[in-house]
């Protein structure tokens, strides 16, 4: 085509079919902010009530009944629907009132729905009611920066991910001084209730500000947030009330959706582990469902690696009469040697492929690494406290850093040999890679937690893999099994006699006199290693001569046999936080918007709006108000102990746990057979889809009965 025959671009950008084509808005999208999400039974009353569940218990920690008086003996609420007679029950419920809604720390898909859910049942309430939101999260609150949340807003963000209609941040409130300018915000606006969706370190913040501002008039609500999935929530009985936060099945979708892609490419061209660091700070919840939905071949769960016990070197110990401590838990060498035995045992079956899932918040459970975190958490908040300095800025290289620790640990900084870092403590230390180093003294976020986000986990694990792959390669360990009828066949198209060669090249070859082996896949013998050992097994089983040259046909399976161990990483995080919810979560978060509006309308402060069984169907979904004082416990934070939310990490008992330890060997797939790999079904809005909640759910929702 000549440049004269050409549309000119601005009838081409005036066409009507190429507008559409090209808008911001697509029909997808459109789809979306028009699904209306079920609303719980519960919900289709107008008035609704509250009522006690004194039978729910949780064990209360002694510091938050001292710091949390006024809000520590909430009970749970179930919402109910209100008696026609509760006149000022009604009057109360039917007020006009003004609520703030701020998001807080990490997006999740959903949150948008919370707001939808809180904004609808307010205004159904009493259209006069205003619902502020602040901007950029709890900073939004500090310096009294809001929007007020209006019905196109509302339906501009209905059901779609991210946080961006009000954006979100990770500031804390976390003093006296901010504590005074969250007051002020809130009386500026004339509020009459806070809702703070968050994790568990913004449900602390929810909890303290509750407490701060209930002799303000002002409520304050929790929303459990976060794609970790580490907010679930059981009473002192066991009994579940909250299984999962929102935000955990989409982002878990998303994920499972590129890691099954990628089984699929890995099992096409047969030439690369694809590595996929999951998203999940400490808890692996996300790396197990993403284990469940695609059953990649190998799956590391942090709360397993944990427990682990060498029953080795502890009967070693025990035989001596002694007790080997460093036997309990999972040091980063051992890891590394139990990945590469599940590589070395593919590839002997001719898979020298395949996929794994490697938590973001792994190396929390090392050892030697927690140690570490823990010491310099310590060291650089006793710093930032002592001198009324920021450790990061002060030592802002990694040299710097690492001079700091070095003069520590000879005791030349603090007066005095620091208790917390020795001179072994720097040695180990420095032994470390620099972008490792680097890693463990990045910045801690404001809670206090350790980024795991910004540290390199797989590359420390996968680099020690390579280097202990490279060793059992020169051993003659690790070779990748050549698959009978290949072999038969490349032999037979030379003429040369496959009994013969086999038995003088594979240790496990099957003739007529070996009926040990029946593999289907041969490995080149352990001291076959190069070229020139090859050739040396053909001569001494004299099939050639010291003068003859090796055939290209033994050569070409012999290169066969050589494994290149090639890895493609992947990071799953920030691309599922942003993701569309799923129906589940669409469903999830509206009815949690409902259930913060019926608390606050109730008069409650100092609860977490939850929904229970979730893991059932819908029609047994159950929202409930539970207090967030009593799910307080004491954690280390920034070398301190403070009372926070607590969270939940992966429990090895879990069905869902036990059932991927013992598919372990199946997915692994290091035999004669195919990989089972499974294909999760699409993340898809319409339509019926199989998959409509967390796997993790539903396996840890089953009884023996
Ligand atoms: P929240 O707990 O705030 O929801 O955030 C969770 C998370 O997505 C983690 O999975 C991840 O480690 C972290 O946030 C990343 O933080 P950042 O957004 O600061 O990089």
């Amino acid at each position: 085509m000549t440049s004269s025959d050409m549309i000119s671009i601005e009838t081409l950008l005036n066409n009507p079919n190429i507008e559409t084509a090209i808008a911001d808005i697509n029909s997808e999208t459109l789809d979306r902010r028009a699904f209306v999400p079920q609303i719980c039974k519960v919900f289709s009353n107008s008035f609704i009530s509250l009522e006690d569940q004194p039978q729910y218990r949780f064990t209360i920690n002694r510091e938050a009944q001292k710091q949390l008086p006024d809000i520590i003996h909430n009970h749970v609420e179930k919402l109910v629907c209100g008696l026609s007679d509760n006149e000022a029950g009604k009057r109360y419920f039917f007020k006009k009132r003004n609520i703030g809604i701020v998001f807080s720390g990490g997006p999740a898909p959903g949150g948008h729905n919370v707001v939808a859910g809180v904004f609808d049942a307010a205004k159904k309430a009493n259209p006069e009611s205003k619902i502020f939101g602040f901007i950029l999260g709890p900073e939004g609150i500090l310096e009294n920066r809001y929007v007020e949340i209006t019905k196109e807003l509302v339906d501009t963000y209905r059901n779609m991910g991210g946080f961006t209609m009000i954006k979100t941040g990770r500031t804390k409130i976390n003093s006296k001084q901010k504590m005074a300018l969250s007051k002020e915000a809130c009386q500026e606006l004339s509020l009459d209730a806070l809702v703070i969706v968050g994790g568990d370190d913004s449900n602390t913040n929810a909890a303290f500000l509750a407490q701060e501002l209930k002799f303000h008039g002002i409520q304050v609500i929790g929303i459990p947030k976060t794609i970790d999935g580490d907010i679930q929530i059981r009473t002192e009985d066991g009994e579940t009330l909250c299984a999962i936060s929102f935000g955990f099945h989409s982002a878990a979708r998303a994920f499972a959706q590129n890691i099954s892609n990628l089984c699929t490419d890995a099992s096409s061209d047969l030439k690369y582990w694809h590595v996929c660091k999951v998203m999940g700070r400490v808890a692996s919840h996300l790396a197990l469902e993403a284990s469940l939905q695609t059953h990649s071949n190998l799956t590391l769960i942090g709360e397993d690696l944990a427990d682990y016990v060498d029953k080795t070197r502890l009967q070693k110990a025990q035989e001596k009469g002694e007790v080997d401590y460093t036997a309990y838990g999972m040091t980063l060498r051992h890891l590394s040697r139990l990945i590469c035995d599940a590589i070395v045992k593919r590839a002997a079956k001719g898979k020298n492929y395949g996929v794994m899932i490697i938590p973001e918040g792994v190396l929390e459970f090392i050892n030697e690494i927690q140690i570490f975190i823990i010491k310099l958490n310590t060291i650089i908040a006793q710093y930032n406290q002592i001198h009324d300095l920021d450790f990061h800025t002060t030592f802002h290289s990694l040299d710097a850093k690492l001079e700091y620790l070095r003069r520590l640990s000879r005791g030349i900084t603090e007066k005095q040999a620091s208790p917390i870092w020795n001179p072994r403590d720097d040695e180990l230390f420095n032994d470390l890679p620099s972008f490792f180093q680097e890693g463990l003294l990045v910045e801690r976020d404001t809670h206090g937690n350790f980024q795991f986000s910004q540290v390199n986990t797989e590359k420390i694990i996968m680099d020690m893999v390579g280097d202990y792959l490279h060793i059992l390669k020169e051993k003659g360990d690790y070779k990748v099994g050549i698959e009978d009828t290949r072999f038969h066949y490349i032999m037979e198209r030379a003429n040369l006699d496959p009994e013969l060669i086999g038995k003088t090249i594979f240790r496990n070859y099957k003739d007529n006199n070996n009926t040990d082996y029946n593999d289907r896949y041969y490995l080149i013998k352990k001291n076959i290693i190069s070229v020139k050992t090859l050739k040396q097994a053909l001569v001494n089983a004299e099939i050639l001569t010291d003068d003859d040259k090796v055939p290209s046909p033994i050569l070409e399976i012999f290169k066969k046999s050589v494994p290149n161990f090639k890895t493609q990483s992947h990071f799953y995080g920030y691309d599922g936080r942003g993701s569309n919810p799923t129906k589940f979560d669409c469903n999830y978060t509206y009815n949690l918007g409902l259930t913060a509006f019926a608390l606050i309308a109730n008069g409650t402060t100092g609860q977490m709006a939850v929904i229970k069984n979730l893991e059932h169907n819908f029609d047994r979904w159950e929202p409930l108000g539970i207090p967030i004082g009593k799910l307080m416990h004491l954690e280390e934070r920034s070398g301190k102990l403070a009372l926070v939310m607590e969270k939940n990490i992966v429990d090895t008992n879990t069905n869902s746990f036990r059932i991927v330890k013992a598919m372990r060997e199946k997915w692994l797939a290091a035999d004669d057979g195919d990989d089972h790999y499974r294909k999760p079904g699409p993340v898809r809005f319409q339509g019926k889809s199989e998959e409509d909640k967390p796997l993790t759910l539903v396996l840890n929702s089953i009884s023996g009965e």
